[in-house]
């Protein structure tokens, strides 16, 4: 520690990117003073305890012990700060428009506290304008003046859950200010302890960084899983076409069909770029058709079991199927948007007799029931008539599971190492019950 005051940071809202965030700056050396509204997240993390998995508890320990973390839910705290990063969700409201009241909500917390030389950034994924249209004016209202009495800037996030290889201190960090004076402060600040930074030349240009970054996978996953269907349709294995394709050494990055998009970033930030758009008078015609594709994912997969079953002579209705994965993605317990809980629901309607067993999922709610994860072993794989993988966890042995199941159908081909006649793969064509070769069809006179 220097002689000199250390530094003092404050992050508010402390999830799945204010954690490793304040845990980051915490290492590097400064006071790091975390807010959250959630009174329980406050006290665990004060015991030491952390609920996000990419920061282990005993990091939080450490740092809290150390006295270089201290988690609150007291907004004065922020006034001991130097720099102040915005990190609350900002999700979509029931009528699929931009819900910013967290942002709010924490600018109106936070401002009796802005003093002069406070650098506010925020990192909240918004809609191109907003730091500039609706957070400046707050902050602004007290008659401190941006670029002058207090700086403020956007930095996209980019945690990736589960990525053990990028963090936040090796994952070039994107900056723009407000004024130039903030974009130089943004950029000192994160210089302290990210590897790279990338300025730009304003807040909305950071903005637009970030929803050009997601919008780029969600149109880029619709176009595979749009691909996957045709395969099918014409007996072609998609995934043998995206192997090869990917052998070229450039202009082509994979993407892979799935049962859908979860997260709370992919199926929800383009549509913050879309809802600007519209704003404005234009018409974002890719986004809109990716969200209809990656959408209707989850049906399509009900239809392809449907057929599954059919080839047993079975129907959905009182056949019990096991979902193998309910997480958003692998190696993650986060459920939020993820397509499996919406085929989960979708077979349910149907009559089906539906289970899940996710090791990274305990249960979650279905209509004011709470559905937990089943055990799975050699007694009861065999009770289902139908196994679905729906996430692609890498504990599972995938092996066991074709040589004890009846019926497999893998959204994610978890099941690519493993030879079996009862595994089926989406966007690979399934052997016609009746005979008739896969990609076969009607002459149209
Ligand atoms: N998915 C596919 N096919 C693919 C890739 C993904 O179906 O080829 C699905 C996943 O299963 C998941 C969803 O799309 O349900 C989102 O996948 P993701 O890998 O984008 O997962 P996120 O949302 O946790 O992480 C993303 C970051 N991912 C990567 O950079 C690999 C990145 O887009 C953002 O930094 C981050 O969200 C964010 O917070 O915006």
């Amino acid at each position: 520690m220097t002689a000199e005051k250390t530094m003092g940071c404050a992050v508010v809202g402390l999830g799945y990117v204010g954690l490793p965030l304040a845990v980051q700056a915490a290492q590097a050396g400064y006071l790091v003073y975390g807010v959250d509204v959630n009174e329980e997240k406050v006290e665990q993390l004060k015991q030491g305890k952390s609920d996000v998995l990419d920061v282990p508890s005993h990091v939080v320990a450490e740092l809290v012990a150390s006295g270089l973390f201290f988690p609150s839910t007291d907004f004065s705290s922020l006034q001991e700060a130097d720099a102040v990063v915005i990190c609350v969700p900002t999700p979509l409201r029931k009528s699929k428009d931009p819900d910013m009241s967290y942002v709010l909500s924490a600018i109106r917390f936070f401002k009796p506290y802005l003093r002069r030389g406070h650098l506010v950034v925020v990192e909240s994924t918004v809609y191109p304008g907003a730091t500039e249209e609706l957070i400046r004016p707050e902050l602004e209202e007290g008659g401190l003046k941006v670029g002058r009495d207090f700086f403020l800037a956007f930095s996209p996030e980019r945690v990736d859950p589960a990525n053990r290889v990028y963090g936040i201190k090796n994952t070039p960090k994107v900056v723009g200010g407000v004024t130039p004076e903030c974009t130089k402060r943004a950029v000192e600040f994160y210089s302290s302890f990210v590897d790279e930074v990338v300025p730009v030349s304003s807040a909305r240009a950071a903005e637009m960084v970030k929803l050009l970054e997601n919008v780029f996978r969600a149109v880029n996953i619709a176009l595979i899983n749009e691909t996957a269907i045709m395969c099918d349709r014409m007996g072609i294995d998609v995934w043998e076409v995206i192997e090869a394709a990917a052998s070229k050494p450039f202009g082509f990055m994979p993407f892979y069909p799935g049962p859908g998009i979860g997260g709370h970033c992919i199926p929800v930030d383009p549509i913050y770029l879309s809802w600007k758009a519209k704003s404005m008078g234009y018409h974002h015609r890719f986004i809109e058709l990716a969200t209809d594709i990656n959408s209707e994912m989850p049906n399509y997969v009900v239809g392809k079991i449907s057929e599954i079953l059919n080839l047993k002579a079975k129907a959905i209705r009182g056949s019990r199927i096991l979902l193998l994965g309910v997480a958003y993605k692998p190696d993650v317990g986060d459920v939020r948007e993820s397509p499996a809980l919406e085929i989960y629901h979708l077979l349910r309607e149907r009559g089906a007799l539906v289970d899940y067993h996710d090791p990274y999922v305990e249960s979650f709610k279905y209509l004011e029931t709470s559905v937990r994860s089943v055990e799975l072993n050699q007694d009861n794989v065999q009770n289902y008539d139908l196994l679905v993988l729906t996430t692609n966890h890498s504990c599972f042995d995938y092996r066991w599971l074709a040589d004890h199941a009846e019926l497999i159908f893998d959204t994610r081909n978890g099941f690519k190492n493993v030879e079996g006649s009862n595994i089926f793969r989406i966007g690979a064509p399934l052997p016609k019950a009746s005979g008739v070769p896969a990609g076969a069809g009607y002459e149209c006179s």
